[in-house]
């Protein structure tokens, strides 16, 4: 099987590639398929952000695809900057610019509790369906670390004592938003027989 992954953004592609294993389909980035028009993301919410990239992607391929919209989802700041994420400081603004101005509006707060979470939207046969991956974690008083992209160098997930940004990618899939909502898309393409016994 093949299925066009509808993002621009090449350290998803990158990700989610690392997560296929003998599962026996093929990811196909934008790039390759000669993708190069941006996608709109008008909507409030991740779910019709993820259903509008994949819906956008099949109209005008007529392929299998899938997309993924993920935020950060901070606690002390109701949920910012949530969907808006990739924008949070701007339009124009770098990855460096959304981390300070997040840094900046933590300032002072004890809570740091924060969760980043992915939705893909896969679309097959015409069909579309959701997954979800959820990780739990905190934000760091400063950025940590040089590994991976956007707010990865501030988020720590439950569980270890690193950043994202101080991890290898194998680690970061451990427990990622992204490689968790990819699993249960794996487990929908491929079922899984059950273990031996019961
Ligand atoms: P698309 O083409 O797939 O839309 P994008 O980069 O615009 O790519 P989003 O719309 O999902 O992606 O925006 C989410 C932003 O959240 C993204 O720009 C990153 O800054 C950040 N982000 C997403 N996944 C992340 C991760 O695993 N670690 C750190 N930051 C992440
Ligand atoms: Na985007």
């Amino acid at each position: 099987t093949e299925l066009i992954f509808a993002t621009h953004n090449p350290n998803k592609v990158k990700e989610i590639r690392s997560l296929l294993d003998a599962s026996g389909f093929r990811v196909i980035s934008l790039e390759e398929a000669g993708f190069t028009r941006e996608i709109p993301e008008p909507h409030d919410t991740l779910e019709d952000n993820a259903s509008e990239k994949s819906q956008t992607i099949f109209r005008l391929t007529g392929k299998d695809c899938f997309s993924e919209d993920t935020g950060l989802e901070v606690e002390a700041l109701n949920g910012a900057p949530g969907v808006y994420s990739a924008r949070y400081a701007g339009p124009q603004k770098s990855a460096a610019d959304n981390i300070r101005l997040l840094l900046r509006n933590l300032e002072g707060h004890g809570d740091r509790r924060a969760r980043f979470r992915t939705i893909i939207s896969l679309i097959l046969d015409g069909k579309e369906h959701r997954f979800e991956g959820v990780c739990p974690g905190h934000i760091l008083e400063a950025a940590t670390g040089e590994e991976g992209f956007g707010y990865d160098p501030v988020f720590v997930p439950e569980g270890a004592e690193r950043s994202f940004a101080q991890m290898t990618l194998g680690e970061k899939n451990r427990y990622s938003h992204r490689a968790r909502a990819f699993q249960k898309l794996e487990a929908f393409l491929a079922p899984r027989p059950p273990k031996g016994g019961e």
